[in-house]
């Protein structure tokens, strides 16, 4: 369950119905007499075939079907040393029947141990790479069965609709002429609440991208000391002298609604003074190019100066940034400071005593995190979903052209089946196994 690497304790899940067998091999007759579900116990972990201790450790089972998948389920907590991962992952596996989970096995065994339905399973992968809180809270719905519920109140709806067409085939010479238009009605009020849930598809290319903001202005201007203060501390080299940062240097920062990127680039000077300086400007100007967030950093220092003698006009390129900040303001003498124009920047800013830094952070959060954070929100991510929706919503749009055209309960049944047929792919009550392949192989190993 836990990446490969050194850490203070590394999880491990084994489950099926050998699980019994695992802990009799690395544990003991009496560990497994004393099993019990949902308890955890201290224990020597040692190989079955050579009888060394592997480690000491926790381990949690699970009986099922209460668990995870599903199936009787052991998580075992060694100490995260590599060494004794791989030697317990060794033991395990010399237990007859076992072998390495592949990627999203557990879940996929959760799902087809009935735990959840594919909307639920899928949305496992999402609460996992979600890189801001709305993509997380959505991912949560998810997973709680939210759109699920919605999907099979209208799989209710079209199921009791075909159930009274078909009625209405088998008895169609007894009864009058159908009533056309409430199925219509209906139809239309099915086909609505598709296009809903269609619409609010968002697609995963944003998961796990990180919004990315990129600080510049000219050399010297203090974006690099900006950067150690939103830190916190001292990781980029700052001096005196301008032409200080070279190549662009990311770093990662949490706001309120998630991480970002954060890039120090070279101060960008009307002219380059060497062929070094050169290159090093262009390279700013290309990360420029793909910031979700532009922070113009002026020297306030050099403001000040600049606009008593030049005026403010010469800022020019303060208008192409979402952001203008003006820095060192701890420097600022009260008369400059009161000179300048609040229109021509957002915030005055100081590295050195902290001034102005919660703004900024505000700032940043909201024009990059404000989307999705209405609380009722709630979107699918997923190709799949989406495109058994727009089957269903194109089968909703032939059944009502039937009914325009040349309405015959017959027809209108089948269409209405297929409908039926894919809601029910979406929360996986039909599913392939070419299906279940392509979804659960993007997943983790032991999730
Ligand atoms: N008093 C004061 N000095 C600052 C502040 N911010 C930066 N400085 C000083 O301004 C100088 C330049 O700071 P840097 O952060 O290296 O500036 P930069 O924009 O990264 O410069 P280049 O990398 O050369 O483009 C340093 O001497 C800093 O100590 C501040 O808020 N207050
Ligand atoms: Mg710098």
């Amino acid at each position: 369950m836990t990446p490969a690497g050194v850490s203070a304790v590394a999880a491990i899940r084994v489950s099926g119905p050998q699980v019994r067998d695992v802990v009799l091999a690395l544990f003991g007759e009496r560990a497994v007499a004393r099993l019990e579900s949902h308890k955890a116990r201290l224990g020597t972990a040692r190989d079955p075939k050579t009888g060394e201790t592997v480690d000491s450790l926790l381990y949690l089972f699970f009986e099922g079907p209460n668990s995870y998948t599903g199936e009787d389920t052991l998580e075992l907590y060694p100490h995260g040393n590599p060494l004794i991962v791989r030697e317990l992952i060794l033991a395990i596996r010399k237990v007859q029947g076992v072998r390495l989970a592949e990627p999203g096995e557990f879940t996929r065994r959760a799902f087809l141990n009935g735990k959840m339905d594919l909307v639920q399973a899928e949305s496992v992968a999402d609460v996992i790479h979600s890189a801001n809180r709305a993509e997380l809270k959505n991912a949560h719905r998810l997973l709680s069965g939210t759109l699920s519920k919605k999907i099979q109140e209208l799989n209710e709806q079209v199921k009791d609709m075909s159930a009274r067409l078909e009625l209405d085939v088998d008895f169609a010479e007894e009864e009058a002429d159908p009533d056309y238009d409430s199925w219509r009605k209906r139809i239309v009020a099915i086909g609505e609440k598709i296009s809903e849930i269609l619409q609010s598809f968002r697609g995963k290319e944003n998961l796990s991208r990180l919004p990315l903001v990129v600080l510049y202005g000219a050399p010297n201007a203090g974006k690099s000391s900006l950067v150690n203060a939103l830190l916190g501390e001292d990781r980029i080299l700052v001096s005196s002298v301008p032409g200080t940062t070279r190549d662009f240097v990311e770093v990662r920062l949490f706001l309120p609604g998630g991480e970002i990127r954060l890039v120090d680039t070279a101060g960008i000077a009307d002219r380059a003074t060497d062929e070094l300086d050169a290159l090093s400007m262009e390279k700013s100007r290309e990360i420029l190019k793909e910031a979700d967030l532009k922070i113009h950093v002026v020297d306030g220092c050099e403001f000040g100066v600049r606009n008593s003698e030049f005026g403010v006009g010469n800022q020019k390129s303060t208008t192409d940034s979402d952001v203008t900040v003006i820095s060192k303001c701890d420097l600022l003498d009260e008369r400059t400071a009161y000179n300048l124009q609040p229109n021509t920047y957002n915030l005055l800013i100081s590295s050195k005593t902290g001034e102005g830094l919660a703004e900024l952070r505000q700032k940043m959060d909201a024009a990059l995190f404000t989307e999705g954070r209405s609380p009722e929100d709630i979107w699918i991510t997923s190709e799949r979903e989406r495109a058994c929706l727009a089957e269903a919503f194109e089968g909703v749009k032939r059944a009502l052209d039937l009914l325009q055209k040349q309405p015959a309960v017959e027809l209108l049944a089948f269409e209405m089946q297929l409908v039926r047929r894919s809601l029910q792919s979406v929360v996986g009550e039909i599913s392939s196994e070419d299906i279940l392949q392509s979804i659960f192989a993007g997943f983790c190993i032991g999730k």
